[in-house]
């Protein structure tokens, strides 16, 4: 019989390669060195951090699954995985900034850009030189992608685009843009765009006073008769499946991180309740504190086991997108009912952001909400059950 480790109950460590547990390692010790200790100023000042583009870059924890070639480390989707994992065990955030860059920056110029664009934009954004965000949503359009306004018409050489995009991780301090849009010259279909900072017409102010994720910056894309060349077009996607073919990624990132959000909350529980006596006893020692912790630590070695399943088919090319939104909305969901839990075990001092669990828990409040809201993954879920879209 084997010794029970409440920390990794079903040994997830043992399921990992050797390169994994190292990429996981580094990750952790990056995470704990460089963006623990800032993490509270930082969400409480909502301080703008564009310098931690390179040092991440230089730990290798941007385009994790990119080749080699252009500047990422060919590592697996379970490893980019255990990298969200660990950044988002100390901030959402944080994790935030980190799979914008990988997967929805990254992965669509390696996916769907030309070998030109692969070999100008990767190797900056893999070593954090260059921070690039993802425009999709806009005003009037957010769980409904399709209903996007942003037009692209063609004019001689390229095309001029108009529009605007809202709630965008990283755009206001971005160098690459990826901003999707209707072209004219495509039927009306949905062309992703590379806009770079500096163009003429374009803009992306900030977003101020979000009570939720503040050490991540958001802000508008302000798209204003932008001309851009041919060059800026990704030749090689059109239609929505363009921008889902990253959220898969990135969506299935979350369901790492968010899961790395709640192992912290649930250890600072666990070490809060050993710590603090009440009616001559440990906190926990009451019967109601173990139940809690239980349903904690079921839920994130299960979602945990689940990642890893949908990582490991993503690895081997046989993953549904279906799969991810169970992951992504399960792992999501539990994660905010844990920091919401753990909050109330540290009682009046779960206010303060010194234990730091309502950080989380208000972060996991926007994880819950983007890249498909949780009631979306559920109908998208039910529409796979069911044959039928009740969008
Ligand atoms: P639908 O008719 O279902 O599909 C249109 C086309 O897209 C294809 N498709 C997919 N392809 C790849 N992966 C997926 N997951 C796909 N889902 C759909 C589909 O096959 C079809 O292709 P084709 O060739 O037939 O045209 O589209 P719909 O308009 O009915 O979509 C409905 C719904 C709910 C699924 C979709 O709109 C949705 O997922 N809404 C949520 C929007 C969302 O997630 N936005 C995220 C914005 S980015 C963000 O939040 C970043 S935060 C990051 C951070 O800071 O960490
Ligand atoms: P809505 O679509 O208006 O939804 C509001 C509510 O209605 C939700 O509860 C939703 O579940 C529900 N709802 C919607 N439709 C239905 C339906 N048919 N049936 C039942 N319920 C429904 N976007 C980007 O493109 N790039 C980014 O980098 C990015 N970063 C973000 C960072 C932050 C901090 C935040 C908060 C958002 C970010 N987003 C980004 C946008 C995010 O993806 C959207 O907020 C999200 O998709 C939801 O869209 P919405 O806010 O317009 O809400």
């Amino acid at each position: 019989m084997a010794a029970f480790d409440w920390s990794d109950p079903f040994f997830l460590d043992d399921q990992l390669t050797e390169e994994e547990r190292m990429i996981r390692d580094a990750a952790h010790g990056f995470a704990q060195d460089e963006l623990q200790p800032r993490v509270i100023e930082a969400f409480r000042e909502e301080v703008d951090a564009p310098e931690l583009f390179p040092l991440m870059g230089q730990a290798g924890l941007l385009g994790a699954t990119i080749a080699p070639e252009y500047g990422g480390a060919g590592a697996s989707y379970v490893s980019y995985g255990l990298i969200a994992r660990e950044i988002e065990r100390v901030d959402s955030g944080y994790r935030s900034m980190a799979s914008v860059q990988s997967s929805l920056v990254m992965h669509p110029i390696n996916a769907y850009g030309s070998e030109e664009q692969r070999r100008k934009y990767l190797p900056g954004l893999a070593s954090g030189k260059l921070i690039g965000c993802f425009g999709l949503t806009e005003p009037d359009a957010g769980s409904d992608p399709a209903g996007m306004r942003t037009v692209a018409k063609k004019v001689d050489g390229g095309y001029v685009l108009n529009g605007s995009k809202t709630w965008i991780s990283n755009a206001p301090f971005a160098d690459v843009f990826v901003v999707w849009a209707k072209s004219e010259a495509h039927g009306g279909g949905i062309k992703g765009f590379i806009l770079e900072k500096g163009m003429k017409g374009l803009s992306a102010p900030k977003i101020e006073g979000k009570l939720s994720l503040r050490a991540s910056t958001t802000g508008m894309i302000m798209i204003d008769n932008v001309e851009v060349g041919e060059d800026a077009l990704l030749p090689d996607v059109q239609g929505l499946k363009g921008p889902f073919g990253c959220l898969n990624r990135a969506r299935y990132g979350i369901s790492w991180g968010a899961l790395g959000a709640a192992e912290f909350c649930m250890q600072a529980a666990r070490q809060y309740g050993l710590d603090r006596h009440q009616f001559g006893k440990p906190l926990a020692a009451n019967q109601l504190y173990q139940k809690k912790l239980a349903d904690m630590m079921t839920d994130i070695a299960l979602g945990l086991q689940a990642s890893l399943r949908v990582g490991r088919l993503m690895d081997e090319g046989r993953f549904a997108p279906d799969m991810i939104s169970i992951v992504k909305r399960n792992n999501v969901g539990k994660a905010l009912d844990i920091a919401r839990q753990a909050r109330d075990m540290h009682g009046g001092n779960g206010i303060s952001e010194e234990y730091q669990v309502i950080r989380h828990m208000v972060n996991l409040e926007t994880v819950n909400t983007y890249e498909g809201a949780h009631d979306v993954h559920a109908l998208i879920l039910g529409r796979a059950i069911t044959g039928i879209a009740a969008f």
